[in-house]
C-alpha cells in the first residue's frame, strides 16, 4: 500500500480527532524516521517529548523484550519483580520519597488532583467538597473530562460540559493572581513550568519561585506538571530546578518510557503520598511489570547517555543558531533546552504551511497554536544533524 492509501483508510475507519501532517511513518531509529515511501525525515516534534531518548533506543528495546518474554502483567492484586526497583530508581533519581505509577499523564493528573483532595480533607481540615485546585489559563494537563472542565481552550472544552467544579483558573504568569485567590478552601496551585502546548511560554523569572513561596505562606500543595518538560528536556531533570524550588507533588510522564510503551507517575514525599490506602486508587496496567522493567531502561538511558547536560548543550547551541536565520515571518525564537517555539507573526499565514514546508524538505514538527513551530527533537541530536537542519529551517522560514 502507498501513502495515499493507507490515509484514506484511516480517515475512513477512524475517528477524526486529529489533524495529522499527511506522512505515513513504518519505522524510525534515534532521531530519524522513515515514511512508507522510503524518505527519511529527521523528528523535530519526538511525540511531544515522549522519545527523548530516540525512537527504539536499542536499551529500552532490549529491557521490553526480555521482560515481555517473562511476565507482562500481574496486576496490582499481586507483585511483581520490577516495580519496587523502579519506584528505588525513580526515587533516587528524582530526590521523592514515594512514587504512584499510572499510565497515561492525564491519569497521574487526575491521580495528583486526588491526592491534593485528600490531603485537603485529612490534614489541612477543609471541609469535605469544598477543596479548591488553582489552575493557569493556557493550560494542557490531558483529555479526561475533569481536566478539560479546567482547560480555557473552546476546542477542548466546549461540547464536553457538564464540567468538574473545584477549579479556579487565574492567569500564568502572575503570582499575584495566584495569591488574591487563595482562601482556606484552597487545597492546591497546579501548573506547569513552562506551558508546551500553549506554544512554549516561559515565565518571567523569579515565577515558580515566587508561587512556591505564596503556597509554603498560605498552607496550599505546588503541582508541578512535569510531564513534557521533566526528565532533561528543559536541561535539567525538571524544569522546576531552574528556579531552585521543589513542588510537592510532580507528575511525570512521556520520556518516562522512551515513547515504547504508556507510563506515567505522580512523585511525592511520604507524609503526602502515604494518605492513599488500598483501594482508594490504581489502576489494571498501572505499575505492571513490562512498563516498569521499560522505565528503568529509559531512566537507565537518560543518566548514562548524560540526555540533562545534552539537552542543556544542544538546546543552547540550537537556539543560538535558530535565533541568528533571517526571516520576514519570526516573531521571537524562544526556547528552554530542547523545548523551543518559533513564533510567528501574525501576518505569516500560521504555523502550519511552514511545517508542511519543512516535512517536505525532510523535518518533522508540528505547530501549536496557530502562529507557534515547536521544536523539541530526541535529547540524543548532535551537532552535525543541527548543522544539517538549520539552513533547512532558514529556507522554510524564508518562503513566501
Ligand atoms: C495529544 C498537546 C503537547 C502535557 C502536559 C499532561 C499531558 C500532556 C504538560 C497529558 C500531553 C500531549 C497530548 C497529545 C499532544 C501533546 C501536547 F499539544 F496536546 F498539548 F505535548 F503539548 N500534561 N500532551 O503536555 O498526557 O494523557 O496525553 O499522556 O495529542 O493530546 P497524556
Amino acid at each position: 500500500m502507498n501513502a495515499k492509501e493507507y490515509i484514506a483508510l484511516e480517515d475512513r475507519y477512524g475517528a477524526h480527532n486529529y489533524h495529522p501532517l499527511d506522512v505515513v511513518i513504518e519505522r524510525a531509529q534515534g532521531v530519524w524516521v522513515y515514511d512508507v515511501e522510503g524518505r527519511r525525515y529527521l523528528d523535530f516534534l519526538s511525540a511531544y517529548s515522549a522519545l527523548s531518548q530516540g525512537h527504539v533506543h536499542p536499551v529500552i528495546l532490549e529491557a521490553l523484550i526480555e521482560q515481555a518474554r517473562r511476565v507482562t502483567l500481574t496486576s496490582r492484586a499481586f507483585r511483581n519483580d520490577q516495580l519496587p526497583l523502579l519506584y528505588k530508581e525513580l526515587s533516587e533519581m528524582t530526590g521523592y520519597e514515594m512514587a504512584l505509577l499510572m499510565n497515561s499523564g492525564a491519569e497521574s493528573v487526575e491521580t495528583a488532583i486526588k491526592l491534593a483532595r485528600k490531603w485537603a480533607y485529612q490534614v489541612k481540615g477543609i471541609s469535605r467538597h469544598q477543596a479548591e485546585i488553582i489552575v493557569c489559563a493556557g493550560n494542557f494537563h490531558g483529555r479526561t473530562t475533569t481536566i478539560i472542565s479546567f482547560s480555557t481552550e473552546p476546542l477542548y472544552r466546549d461540547d464536553f460540559g457538564p464540567f468538574m467544579p473545584g477549579f479556579l483558573i487565574t492567569p500564568y504568569a502572575d503570582a499575584e493572581a495566584i495569591a488574591r485567590l487563595i482562601t482556606p478552601n484552597t487545597a492546591a496551585v497546579l501548573l506547569e513550568p513552562i506551558q508546551g502546548e500553549a506554544g512554549v511560554v516561559i515565565p518571567p523569572k523569579g515565577y515558580l519561585k515566587n508561587v512556591a513561596e505564596i503556597c509554603r505562606r498560605n498552607n496550599v500543595l505546588l503541582i508541578v506538571d512535569e510531564i513534557q518538560t521533566g526528565l532533561g528536556r528543559t536541561g535539567k531533570l525538571f524544569a522546576y530546578e531552574h528556579e531552585g524550588i521543589r513542588p510537592d507533588i510532580v507528575v511525570i510522564g512521556k520520556a518516562l518510557s522512551g515513547g515504547f510503551y504508556p507510563v506515567s507517575a505522580v512523585l511525592a514525599d511520604r507524609p503526602l503520598m502515604g494518605l492513599f490506602q488500598p483501594g482508594e486508587h490504581g489502576s489494571t496496567f498501572g505499575g505492571n511489570p513490562l512498563g516498569a522493567a521499560v522505565a528503568r531502561a529509559a531512566l537507565r538511558v537518560i543518566r548514562e547517555e548524560q540526555l540533562v547536560d545534552r539537552a542543556r548543550e544542544m538546546g543552547a547551541y540550537l537556539l543560538e543558531r535558530l535565533a541568528e536565520i533571517p526571516s520576514p515571518h519570526v516573531k521571537e525564537v524562544r526556547g528552554r533546552g530542547l523545548l523551543i517555539g518559533i513564533e510567528l507573526k501574525p501576518e505569516a499565514g500560521g504555523a502550519r504551511r511552514f511545517c508542511e514546508a519543512l516535512q517536505q524538505r525532510g523535518i518533522l514538527s508540528k505547530e501549536t497554536h496557530e502562529n507557534v513551530i515547536r521544536i523539541a527533537p530526541p535529547l540524543i541530536i548532535d551537532k552535525p544533524t543541527i548543522d544539517w537542519a538549520v539552513p533547512i529551517l532558514q529556507e522554510v522560514l524564508n518562503v513566501r
